[in-house]
């Protein structure tokens, strides 16, 4: 880089130019270049603590060199502190223990008087309330027992209580372990296997002339042709966490890997021989079935058993590793981690290496799916409720290349009546890859462009990607410039300068709120010009991607407002560029409207600012399969609003793969088809018949259930619930579905079992769970759980099914976009489980403002049982003026239709009841009432969808 910037500028624009090219030229050759990217052998601290690891392994009776010191426990309000040390190299390292009421334990550690500051605002970035407002546990709750042998403190208990439950852990001396205790029993462990190892800070020692090179990469490391100097030299960490009595573990986003995280040690069958690695990359064309990085990291990993769910966040915005390892129950290998353990019940183990910054973990002791996800959200905030618009289908491509192939999708779509949203612009709209510009050859009135899709509430995303064209005539890179809001090179004094799109550019730095803020504005409608509040941006290449640099990315010693590394906060840089553009879309007006941004890197809180993608995928079978686990492990990780390229981004997808893709894509949370710029044009329309059928129908699903997808966003708000959800969340007890991902669910009602085989008459299998009711929700077909069932399904048909005690709001008058839909009927549907009983929730609001946190909402709760349905405000229903206001504009809103499906008795007649007056609907023939397939249709109750009512039958 250095020799780079003392070329003259016109040699480094040649070069520029031959990045570019041979990026292009890369992208026309295919699969990963494993050789840009590191192993964990290539990463010097990865290796030193997965060689450390290695050597503990060996041993017969692995033991931790690190030992609490003497008579250093105390507790100290919500947190126990303790001094530890390891036997040699006598530093003394801070164990801090919080506790909270959630039952959540926090355990931090650093040197206790450490020679330099370590990188520590990671938490007032990822934390609720900039860690302000953490559950902590009242003194008071808090109990420490000791335990002593032979004059000597061999453990701690310590217990702490909220108001139903109580907790406890026990921490022991020597060697340092910690466990926490379910029911006497440890469930998760801390360097139980003795990996855990804390390099402490330290002075660069004299190199001594003539001394062979330093090969621990502790001062200095090559990767290529590149060097990183590592000024702090190490300061790295690690720590082994098991899981007693689990076989499976989930989570940690991003990879390309099953949901069930496959081992990474000890070599069972199929494991990978890497640990997964947390480090955000543009990954070009990545590999299926693999632990690289990926462009998001969230570091959150939750295990299940039929017994019990639990979780652990190890918040670290470094390059992190993480081995996996399974011990089986009474085998004869008990996989590499097992050494040691006397223990027959099964455990996961996990190694987590992170190279700098504070070591601060979150236990998160379940006991439920649902508790570990409300007690990551009291941590790091749910998913806010997004803009309702941001549901719909999305339709993007690389690129719509003027503002006339723009409109003419836009006008394709209203003509085939498929519904959609938003479209798109990527890069190319700009000038000259200078964002927050337009290049005005091809969209010469953008203006009259966004108000041409607003007639029919259609909007418009922008890319805005975060390198900065150096140009010394483009506003937003002068004024970066003058205010000194870029990244500074290794030295701290230069702008950190690197090739991306533009060509030569700079990155400005997220790690300064001022330049945040600075860039939100830019968002502004006086700044961004030609953008009306109708427009909502994309944030692509925020790894950030720098095409000459180590990974593709940004050199780890480059160096952030005070004087942090880029290695300090590498896996965060992406959430604070998407942050900054959410928190300027949020400003742009008064009063606020909800923002949208998608962004492609993303750390644990991105779920705060927007959406996430998957990526640059292919449009390959192999990749719709992988959507699947890609996007449950993030659901599970907290980040809710997830979706992948519908059609796949790379190549060109045949019309039966492409029709497939919608038809799964329909159940991603976020639903955007997007595509290469090289690949051939594939607008539905353009498939022709019976392909644009397929899609349209497929389409026309999602709107139906806008309703159903709003009220669970909405619950996913208040409680950390995942929208698309893994078998096992809902079943926690059916074993055979631990490793499932061939089926999801959408909250809790609606089972999805996507085709994703090129067999055209691809034979199913279904397992259908529980004792339930499933009904295929087109022919109400029904199915009594549990069950096996082969499907053999032609393109048409797809297999989704309800399940048996739910009851799920819809709309279903066709409209081209979910603006056009705000003022239609609702049709419930009630399918009956088999105690005769069903119950469901809608929650809608003006899906724009932020009114709804005032009260300006109509929340249900819908019950079914003795045959009658009923309506009844949520709890959380008050009556303010901003919901008495919110009814006033709603008071034409009512159901136009209800669907009972699976009623066990013919009924001829459905009384009304609303404001205290009865009428009364004859049923049409419809409501035959047998074993399977009945369907009872109540056609027009004409009830107000805010009011109190009943409709019983008889
Ligand atoms: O901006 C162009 C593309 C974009 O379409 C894609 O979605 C991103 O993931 N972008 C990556 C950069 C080029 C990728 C080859």
């Amino acid at each position: 880089m250095n020799a780079i910037s003392k070329l003259p500028r016109r040699s480094v624009a040649m070069l520029c130019l031959v990045a570019v090219v041979s990026m292009l030229l890369a992208q026309a050759c295919s699969a990963v270049k494993h050789e840009d990217f590191k192993t964990c052998e290539q990463s010097a601290f990865c290796n030193r603590h997965r060689t450390f690891a290695d050597s503990m392994l060996k041993q017969s009776q692995p033991a931790s060199p690190y030992s609490v010191i003497k008579n250093s426990v105390a507790l100290d309000g919500h947190f126990l502190t303790a001094a530890v040390e390891h036997s040699s190299e006598k530093v003394p390292l801070k164990f801090e223990l919080g506790f909270m009421k959630n039952g959540v334990l926090r355990v931090r550690v650093q040197e206790e008087t450490p020679l330099k500051p370590r990188f520590d605002e990671t938490q007032m970035l990822v934390l609720r309330d900039e860690g302000g407002s953490l559950p902590y546990a009242s003194p008071e709750s808090i109990k420490l027992a000791s335990n002593t042998t032979d004059n000597r403190v061999v453990s701690h208990t310590i217990s702490y209580l909220d108001s139903n439950s109580s907790f406890s852990i026990r921490m022991t001396e020597r060697p340092w372990s910690l466990e926490y205790l379910v029911d006497g029993k440890p469930t998760i462990q801390l360097n139980t296997k003795g990996l855990f190892r804390f390099e402490h800070l330290r002075e660069r020692p004299a190199r001594e002339e003539g001394a062979a090179e330093d090969t621990t990469g502790e001062w200095e490391e090559k990767f290529r042709s590149w060097t990183d100097t590592k000024p702090r030299g190490p300061e790295s960490f690690g720590m082994d966490i098991s899981f007693n009595g689990f076989e499976h573990v989930y989570g940690i986003p991003e990879h390309s890997s099953p949901l069930s995280l496959k081992d990474t040690r000890g070599g069972a069958k199929g494991a990978y021989d890497q640990p997964y690695r947390l480090y955000n990359l543009d990954v070009f064309e990545y590999e299926l079935d693999n632990p690289m990085a990926l462009y998001g990291s969230i570091p959150l990993m939750l295990a299940h058993s039929t017994e019990s769910t639990a979780g652990v966040f190890w918040m670290n915005a470094a390059e992190t590793w993480v081995d996996v390892s399974r011990q089986k129950p009474n085998s004869a290998f008990s996989g590499l981690f097992g050494r040691g353990s006397a223990s027959h019940a099964p455990a996961v183990s996990t190694h987590w290496i992170s190279e700098s910054g504070v070591m601060d973990i979150f236990l998160l002791p379940g006991p439920s799916a649902a508790d570990v996800f409300r007690q990551y959200a009291e941590l790091v905030e749910p998913t806010p409720l997004p803009r309702e618009f941001s549901l719909g289908y999305h339709q993007c491509r690389w690129n719509y290349i003027d503002q006339e192939d723009l409109l003419s999708v836009n006008s394709k779509l209203e003509e085939h009546k498929i519904p959609y949203d938003v479209i798109w612009l990527d890069i190319e709209h700009t000038d000259g890859k200078r964002y927050f510009t337009w290049d005005q050859s091809k969209f010469p009135d953008p203006v009259a462009m966004q108000q041409e899709l607003a007639r029919n509430g259609h909007k418009l995303v922008n890319v805005v990607d975060p390198h900065i064209k150096r140009d010394s005539e483009y506003r937003i890179w002068k004024e970066a410039n003058e205010n000194g809001y870029f990244v500074k090179d290794k030295n701290g004094s230069s702008d950190f300068q690197g090739w991306c799109w533009p060509g030569d550019s700079n990155w400005v730095d997220y790690l300064n709120p001022q330049a945040c803020r600075w860039i939100g504005e830019q968002f502004h409608l006086d700044k961004y010009n030609q953008s009306t509040t109708d427009l909502f941006v994309w944030n692509d290449m925020n790894e950030p991607a720098v095409f000459n640099g180590p990974e593709i990315t940004m050199d780890k010693d480059s160096k952030h407002y005070g004087g942090w590394e880029h290695r300090d906060v590498h896996n965060i840089f992406g959430m604070l560029y998407h942050k900054a553009t959410a928190d300027g879309l949020y400003t742009r007006e008064t009063p606020a409207t909800r923002p949208f941004a998608l962004s492609r890197a993303y750390f644990a809180g991105s779920q705060r600012y927007g959406a996430i993608w998957t990526g640059d995928n292919a449009a390959e079978w192999s990749h719709l399969q992988a959507s699947i686990p890609m996007i449950l492990s993030n659901s599970i990780a907290g980040m809710h609003f997830v979706g992948a390229d519908v059609g796949g981004f790379f190549g060109n997808p045949d019309a039966q793969l492409l029709t497939r893709w919608y038809q799964l894509g329909i159940w991603y949370p976020f639903f955007r088809a997007h595509a290469h710029i090289d690949t051939k044009r594939r607008e539905p329309w353009l498939l022709g018949e019976p392909y644009l059928t397929y899609i349209r129908d497929a389409i026309r699903e999602r709107y139906r259930l806008l309703p159903f997808w709003y009220t669970l966003f909405r619950e996913a708000s208040l409680t950390g619930m995942p929208i698309a959800r893994p078998m096992w969340i809902e079943f926690p007890l059916e074993q055979a579905l631990f490793t499932s991902q061939d089926s999801f669910m959408i909250g809790s009602s609606i089972m999805v079992v996507p085709a994703t085989d090129s067999n055209v008459n691809q034979a199913i299998e279904v397992y259908f769970p529980a004792q339930e009711n499933w009904y295929d929700m087109k022919t109400y077909a029904l199915y009594l759980a549990p069950l096996k069932r082969q499907f053999t399904l032609d393109l048409s048909t797809t297999l989704v099914f309800a399940r048996g005690g739910s009851i799920i709001p819809t709309r279903e008058r066709q409209r081209i976009s979910s603006a056009l839909m705000k003022h239609d009927p609702f049709t419930i549907y009630v399918y009956i489980s088999r105690a005769g009983t069903a119950s469901g929730k809608l929650y809608f609001d003006d899906g724009e403002t932020y009114d709804y946190k005032n009260g300006a909402f109509i929340e249900r709760e819908l019950m079914f049982a003795d045959a009658k349905l009923s309506s009844r405000a949520s709890p959380l229903t008050k009556d303010t003026s901003a919901y008495i206001a919110f009814l006033k504009k709603t008071t034409k809103v009512r159901v136009e239709r209800v669907v009972i499906v699976g009623l066990p008795s013919a009924l001829t007649k459905a009384t009304v009841r609303e404001n205290g007056e009865e009428r009364e609907i004859q049923l049409e023939l419809g409501c035959k009432g047998s074993d399977s397939d009945s369907e009872c249709v109540i056609r027009d109750p004409a009830v107000f969808i805010g009011s109190d009512w009943e409709i019983s039958l008889s």
